[in-house]
């Protein structure tokens, strides 16, 4: 029997851009802006204008997420459709009519909202205008932005993040060329990543000088990186794997500073981004009450083969390898299955973040067959493969619990099939199916199963 501390969380996760869809939104985002100008790119050139129309059918999908009995529930606020005029910060009125509804109906149904602030979803305005957080004015506007949220909605929302996944717009826009504005740059990379936690960091402080009392945090999508194998150079390419992917993020906003070792390494290849003194105390000033963890896949690593001329980006330090004894999802690219990845994410927080209270923010199973014709006889669509992978990652964050992890939940990704992005609809997560014709959600077998667990708190 695995039980869950009393109160735990049990929920999913959306953002605005993936759920919302575009109707009376004034201003764009990079992602209608990319979409209009190369839907060629988006599989199936489907954009974000309707996605789940969560806009219209809010009320609606938390009678929906009542089914599934979640007493919790992520979703963002996106920027552009609350600023009206970001230089000012004069707020759209239909957005926080939009926005207040939304937060009252989740907790007028007992569902805690968790409410974030960024989630790759810069104003093409800002973008355009200023490179986005290329431009440290642009921290100071998302700062106002952030201030006009907690004001509107801080009465009633106890938990707020600042990003969500702060690192992927660094690697998406500035490295791999998956988002907009689609550079291939490391300085301006490093650059954007020094703004992202600048702007972090002024807005955790803002919050608390606000004199708001509640909670405010910040999800980062941690990947453990294991070695090939314990030879010297495989260790030193997992290490390097772990300093730029997850402590370059963790160390300064959960310690408050960067580790020395990037800094130097950075400092090597010229990288080193501009940085004032000022900026530092307000890193170092700044602390998150919790943080969310999203998890997927491991991150497999070995000693670099051939080396690369220059700094092109972080497989600089290391190569890629498929681990030979892995379990793999087939419905997604082969992505590997590793569970125990949790219970070490839970046990880097514990022993080495200090055990600050943390919640698994988003754990997902893609799954790319859920057409019509996996719909089973009973009517659902049958995910069952998706409700094993579960239990055995939820294993592993109760055995951490039991351990003394402060973990205070655990976040599906995501609550009704939505836009991903590039991937548009092609990899489906949700406890709900979406039909993209007619919009109907549809119920999952997996549902049913998960819905018990947050009733009951407990599974077998
Ligand atoms: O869709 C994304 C989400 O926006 C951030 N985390 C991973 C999800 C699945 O790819």
């Amino acid at each position: 029997m695995y039980n869950f501390p009393k109160g735990f969380f049990f929920g999913a996760a959306t953002s605005g851009v993936q759920s919302e869809g575009s109707k009376n939104q004034i201003n764009k985002s990079i992602w209608n802006h990319w979409f209009q100008i190369e839907p060629e790119k988006f599989i199936d050139e489907i954009g974000p204008e309707i996605v789940c129309d969560t806009y219209n059918k809010f009320k609606e999908d938390v009678s929906l997420m009542k089914e599934v009995n979640f007493n919790s529930f992520r979703t963002s606020i996106q920027w552009a459709r609350l600023i009206k005029d970001f230089e000012t910060g004069e707020v759209c009125e239909d957005a926080v009519r939009f926005y207040s509804e939304y937060i009252d109906e989740l907790i007028k149904n007992g569902i805690e909202p968790i409410i974030n602030l960024y989630h790759f979803d810069m104003p093409i305005y800002l973008q355009d205008k200023y490179g986005g957080f290329e431009n440290k004015k642009v921290v100071q506007l998302f700062v106002l932005f952030a201030q006009k949220a907690f004001e509107l909605f801080g009465d009633r929302v106890k938990y707020w993040t600042t990003f969500n996944e702060p690192i992927v717009p660094v690697e998406g826009g500035y490295l791999y060329n998956f988002h907009y504005p689609n550079k291939k740059d490391p300085k301006l990379a490093v650059q954007v990543a020094y703004n992202i936690i600048l702007a972090h960091s002024k807005v955790v402080n803002l919050y608390k000088e606000l004199g708001f009392t509640k909670q405010i945090g910040v999800i980062l999508n941690l990947t453990p990186s294991y070695p090939r194998s314990q030879n010297e150079k495989d260790l030193s390419a997992a290490y390097m794997a772990d300093l730029f992917f997850n402590r370059s993020f963790l160390d300064p906003m959960l310690k408050g500073e960067f580790p020395k070792d990037l800094c130097e390494v950075l400092k090597e290849h010229n990288l080193s981004p501009e940085i004032e003194k000022t900026e530092l105390e307000e890193i170092k000033k700044s602390k998150v009450d919790f943080l969310g963890v999203n998890y997927y896949v491991p991150r497999r690593v070995k000693a670099k083969e051939i080396k690369d001329e220059k700094f092109e980006n972080p497989e600089y330090y290391f190569d890629y390898y498929i681990n030979p004894e892995g379990r793999f999802n087939p419905y997604r690219d082969n992505n590997e299955i590793h569970p125990v990845a949790l219970y070490d994410i839970a046990k880097n927080i514990q022993e080495n973040y200090n055990n600050i209270p943390w919640y698994l923010a988003e754990i997902g199973i893609a799954m790319d067959l859920e057409s019509e014709g996996s719909i089973s006889e009973d009517g659902f669509i049958d995910d069952t493969f998706r409700t094993e992978l579960m239990r055995e990652h939820f294993i592993q964050i109760h055995k951490a619990i039991e351990e003394g992890s402060s973990c205070f939940g655990i976040h599906q990704w995501t609550f009704i099939d939505c836009w991903s992005w590039m991937n548009s609809f092609k990899r489906r997560y949700g406890f709900y199916r979406l039909d993209l014709v007619t919009g109907k959600r549809i119920k999952k077998k997996h549902s049913i199963w998960f819905a018990e667990v947050a009733k009951k708190n407990y599974f077998k």
